[in-house]
């Protein structure tokens, strides 16, 4: 049976999806056949052009009339689009796929979710990062103890288009559309990472209290185009928390679009009772770990060898992958669970729990206060 896929957005987020889709038959035969059937926008001429660009049949400029006329529904539109259309067509029993940060508001996301379970249609929230080989190891030793216990997680994600406060206004600086800035943009990927890696097979790795810092640099932005004009930044620039886990373990976590020369770091750190992990987006192809019986300090693993998580799909041994290869892997694996009746992760909950945090780091910034999680 080939899936017919509906995709909500063609900029960014739909183009690394629409590239995902297509490599799929080539490189990931035994996924299900889909086709890039409609992509939906609100202006035409765009539209068209990246339905040619993109690979898409159709078009379409009112989601109403897509969501329950497809097989999937894919949600990379900006997060103030995610919760509506998403919900409509989980109530058309059609699986949907969205885009981090689940939604705007914990309130949306607790929305998304809901249908979600009363739907029982396949959901997933695309956190691509869970997807990268060298981390799907890292949870590997992880859950063999090779590290043993864990103890200390630390992650961080730097950017820098924000340095010069010349740059143009965007969606993701303004609440309404985004929600939060960096802390539900770049910090929704660290949680649930996060949650992902100390987390074990039964459960998540759940954070039981925390406290959080946000900061805006600069409060006002030009808009491109026109000529001293300027919007207000309603969201946060930067934010940084400390957390403590169910387990005892130990956090902190932060991130920025100001850290001058850092285009896309995400850093993971992990001290277990047996050894280290680091691991950097920027090395994506590599895992440095550290035991502590050998005392030799860290060892870079290059996550390339066949036998490797994803790696066998691609090319011979030590032929590097990229940022775009966990879009593919991350869509293959969706694709798949909705082929086989099976479970995603991470899921519309998942995207929730992660909100759930980023809504408690905002309130200890604003109550000033550690504040618990239910
Ligand atoms: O989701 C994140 C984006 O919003 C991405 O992983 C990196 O940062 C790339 O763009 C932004």
């Amino acid at each position: 049976m080939t899936l017919e896929v509906g995709v909500l957005g063609y900029r960014f987020m739909g183009k690394a999806h629409a590239n995902a889709l297509a490599r799929l038959p080539m490189f990931f035969p035994d996924a299900p056949d889909v086709e890039r059937k409609v992509l939906v926008g609100r202006d035409e001429d765009a539209l068209s052009d990246a339905a040619e660009q993109l690979g898409f049949a159709e078009t379409a400029t009112d989601w109403r009339e897509v969501v329950d006329d497809v097989d999937v529904f894919y949600n990379l539109g900006p997060n103030h689009v995610h919760a509506e259309p998403s919900i409509a067509a989980l109530e058309a029993g059609t699986p949907v796929f969205c885009e981090k940060p689940l939604a705007p508001t914990l309130e949306e996301a607790e929305e998304m979710a809901d249908a979600a379970r009363e739907a029982g249609a396949p959901n997933g929230c695309a956190f691509n990062y869970r997807f990268v080989p060298a981390i799907r190891y890292a949870k590997r030793l992880i859950d063999d103890g090779e590290i043993g216990e864990v103890r200390h997680v630390r992650g961080r994600y730097l950017q820098d288009w924000l340095v010069d406060p010349e740059a143009p206004w965007a969606w993701r600086l303004d609440e309404e559309m985004a929600g939060s800035g960096v802390l539900g943009d770049l910090g929704a990927h660290t949680v649930d990472l996060v949650r992902f890696l100390v987390g074990d097979d039964e459960h998540a790795g759940e954070i039981e209290r925390l406290s959080g810092h946000l900061q805006t640099f600069v409060d006002e932005r030009p808009v491109e185009g026109k000529d001293g004009e300027t919007r207000p930044v309603t969201v946060d620039d930067a934010y940084s928390a400390q957390l403590e886990f169910e387990n005892g373990a130990m956090g902190t976590l932060e991130a920025t679009r100001y850290a001058t020369g850092h285009k896309n770091d995400h850093t993971i750190e992990i001290q277990g009772s047996e050894g280290s992990l680091r691991f950097s987006l920027e090395r994506l192809n590599e895992l440095e770990v550290l035991r502590r019986d050998e005392n030799r300090g860290y060892e870079t693993i290059l996550v390339t060898d066949e036998d490797d998580p994803y790696v066998d799909h691609w090319w011979p041994p030590g032929h590097v992958i990229g940022w775009e290869h966990t879009f593919v892997h991350e869509n293959y694996e969706f694709l798949s669970a909705i082929d086989s009746d099976g479970e995603f992760h991470p899921s519309f909950e998942d995207g929730l729990a992660a909100q759930r945090i980023l809504a408690a780091i905002e309130d200890s910034d604003e109550r000033g206060e550690w504040v618990s999680l239910e």
